[in-house]
Parts: structure tokens; C-alpha cells; sequence
């Protein structure tokens, strides 16, 4: 089997600026800081440890394109792009949309490769030349919607991969497994009316966007539903992401029977996130992967991309990663070596019954997903 692997240099140097999550307000009491909790060596110490356990020896690595802006208009206004590309080219660069996502100079061309990172990916498992892969692109996308970039987000990179898959390559029917650790808005709001693509989201309860992410969201008009939330509490833990995935993701894939599988894979889920309390181990990614493994093999001849999102421990995030390219790619991960740390934390494995009850409410829609 043979795994692609994305990265480009120009990820790591995606500038966040000086402000923490919001700008940096001295006069609120905000202090300057090197680290914007969505700085790029989250990312970038990935892509290093990748290099230095030896698994980039054993993955193929698909070279990053820009998306041109006709393929970042399959998903976004005119007047979006338009603006990016103009706010990028001040000195000081601009903002994604929302105010607290900022982008310094140049920001447009790193977002843009990030789009045409994913599609880059999403060409080489289509057309054969690896099997499944793994993009770890930045900035991250699943919030973007059509009109905006928010929440760290510019252009929302999976779907652009997406409707290249669906508009270019004729893939029939797309499913997005979205795990990162926020609710996936933008891609759910970009495909809600589409029945050619599955969009499903496992992220914790009213967290970010708060008012969004509900089971009772279940796409709309031609795509009734084909969208499904997953909102797990605080405390979820390996074993009740696995609940989850067993109970509804798996059943929903099975249900749907994509031709192709995305994952929008943010680490932020980790039990060492500053920006979360979800409690997943580098076990439990490597677990949740090798289950997205098997279920693309059993429904669309393995053909799985996984598409980086957020993450912000800078200590786990690489190991995290690391595991799932591992899994992605039939190998041994890593020991963990924050195992001592995270192993007897609270909520790891068992399954409490809050958790059981909302991945029960989810199952209890599959049988409404509309299969081929
Ligand atoms: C709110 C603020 C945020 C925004 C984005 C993230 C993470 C995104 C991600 C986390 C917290 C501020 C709601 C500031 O990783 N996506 O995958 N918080 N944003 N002020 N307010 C009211
Ligand atoms: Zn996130």
C-alpha cells in the first residue's frame, strides 16, 4: 500500500501575529506573544517528526500547488477571494474575516497552496498514484464559509478538494468525516443542500461556532439529510470518540456508500489542547484512523484523504499526527511518549453515560441518510 504525504515550507511560515486568539490588546490587558494558539509549528514539528521517525521514508510525498481562484470559486465568493488577495498584499497582511483570525503578508499564497494541497491530494488517491494520503496543510478551513473566512480559517480547503473531486474528476458521491475538535459550520453550510456529499461532524458540545452544531442540523432541500452532528461533552475520551464512530460514523458511511472519503482531521481533540477538553490520546487518533482505514476499504477501495485542521498543543499535536500517518500508512506508530502523562487521566477509555446517550440520539438518524 502507499500512503501520499503533503507539506510545503511556506506552511510554517503562515504568521499568525502577535495576539494570543484575539489580536494582542495591551490596553485590555492582552499581552503580546510569540505564539498565536494557531501558530504554524503546531504543524510544522509534524511534519519534522515525520521526517525524523523515518516515516517520510515510507510515504510517497505529492508536491502542493496553489488553487487557482476559479477552484477557490467553486466554494467561495468572488468578493472573498478578492479581498484576501488584496488585504495580503499590505505590509502588515489582514485578517481571515472574523477579526481573530490574521494573516501577514503573503497570507493569500499560503492559504491558496493550502486549498491546492488538499486538491493535490485528492487528485493523487483518485487517480491511483498512492492509496490514501494525508495533507497536512495550514492554514485550516473547515470554518470558512461561502462569504468568509473565520476561526483561524481563509478558504475552507476540503471543500474546494471536494467539488474538485465531484466537478473534475466525476467523483459521484463524496463523505467528509470531520474530527477536529470544532464544529465543522463552513462545510456543513457549503454542501447542506448538496446529496452528493455526506458531511459529518464529531466536535464538542456548543463550543465554537456556540450556536451551531446540533443533531437536529440535518441539511436541507436536496440534501435533507445528508449532514449529521455529533456534539460530544467535555471529558469524551478515546473511548467515547470510538463509541461515536463505531455507533455513528461507521453506520452513516455504511448507510451512504461514498465513493471517496475525506476526513477533516484536526488534533485539537488531544488531551494536552489548550483550546479544548476532549481528552483523545495519540492511541485513540491512531484508533479512530485505522477504523476510517477499514470502512474506505470495505466501501470505496480504500481511497481516504485526510485533510489537516486545527491543533494546538505544541508538545502532542506532532505525535498525535504522526500516529495517524502511521496507521494511513500500515505501520507501527510511535510509542507515545506523553503516554506516563495521559494514560491515567480521567475519561481515557471508559464510557460515561452522557456520552452513550448523544452518540445514541446520532445513530438513531443514520437510517434517514439516503444510500445510492
Ligand atoms: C469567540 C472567540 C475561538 C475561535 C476559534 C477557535 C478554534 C478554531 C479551530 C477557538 C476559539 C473570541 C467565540 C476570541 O481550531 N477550528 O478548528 N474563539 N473565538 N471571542 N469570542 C466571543
Ligand atoms: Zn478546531
Amino acid at each position: 500500500m502507499t500512503t501520499g504525504y503533503l507539506w510545503h515550507t511556506l506552511y510554517g511560515w503562515n504568521d499568525t501575529g502577535s495576539g494570543s486568539l484575539a489580536p494582542a490588546d495591551p490596553v485590555a490587558g492582552l499581552q503580546p506573544v510569540s505564539y498565536h494558539f494557531a501558530h504554524a509549528d503546531n504543524k510544522r514539528r509534524m511534519h519534522e517528526l515525520v521526517q525524523v521517525i523515518g516515516l517520510g521514508d515510507k510515504v510517497r510525498h505529492i508536491p502542493a500547488r496553489p488553487a487557482t481562484r476559479d477552484e477557490i470559486l467553486r466554494v467561495h465568493t468572488a468578493e472573498h477571494h478578492d479581498r484576501i488577495v488584496e488585504e495580503s498584499a499590505l505590509p502588515k497582511g489582514g485578517d481571515a474575516g472574523d477579526g481573530i483570525s490574521p494573516f501577514g503578508k503573503g497570507g493569500y499564497e499560503i492559504a491558496a497552496l493550502a486549498a491546492g494541497g488538499a486538491i493535490a491530494m485528492v487528485d493523487a488517491v483518485c487517480n491511483g498514484t498512492v492509496d490514501n494520503g494525508f495533507a497536512l496543510v495550514n492554514p485550516c478551513g473547515h470554518h470558512a464559509v461561502r462569504e468568509t473566512g473565520m476561526g483561524f480559517c481563509v478558504f475552507n480547503n476540503i471543500a474546494v478538494a471536494a467539488k474538485h473531486a465531484r466537478e473534475v474528476l466525476g467523483v459521484d458521491r463524496i463523505a467528509i468525516v470531520d474530527w477536529d475538535v470544532h464544529h465543522g459550520n463552513g462545510t456543513q453550510a457549503i454542501f447542506w443542500e448538496d446529496p452528493n456529499v455526506l458531511t459529518i461532524s464529531l466536535h464538542q458540545d456548543r463550543f465554537f461556532p456556540t450556536d451551531q452544531g446540533f443533531t437536529t442540523e440535518r441539511g436541507g432541500g436536496a440534501g435533507i439529510n445528508t449532514n449529521l452532528n455529533v456534539p460530544l461533552p467535555p471529558g469524551t475520551g478515546d473511548g467515547g470518540y470510538l463509541l461515536a464512530v463505531d455507533s455513528v460514523v461507521l453506520p452513516a458511511l455504511r448507510a451512504y456508500q461514498p465513493d471517496l472519503i475525506l476526513v477533516a482531521c484536526g488534533f485539537d481533540p488531544s488531551i494536552l489542547d489548550p483550546l479544548s477538553h476532549t481528552m483523545v490520546s495519540a492511541e485513540g487518533f491512531g484508533a479512530m484512523t485505522q477504523r476510517l482505514v477499514d470502512i474506505a476499504a470495505e466501501l470505496c477501495s480504500g481511497k481516504l484523504v485526510m485533510v489537516q485542521e486545527g491543533g494546538y498543543s505544541i508538545h502532542y499535536v506532532a505525535v498525535c499526527g504522526a500516529t495517524s500517518i502511521a496507521v494511513l500508512a500500515g505501520e507501527q506508530p510511535m510509542a507515545d511518549p506523553f503516554l506516563p502523562l495521559v494514560e491515567n487521566m480521567y475519561g481515557r477509555r471508559e464510557v460515561e453515560d452522557h456520552q452513550a446517550r448523544i452518540c445514541k440520539i446520532a445513530s438513531e438518524l443514520v437510517p434517514d441518510i439516503p444510500g445510492r
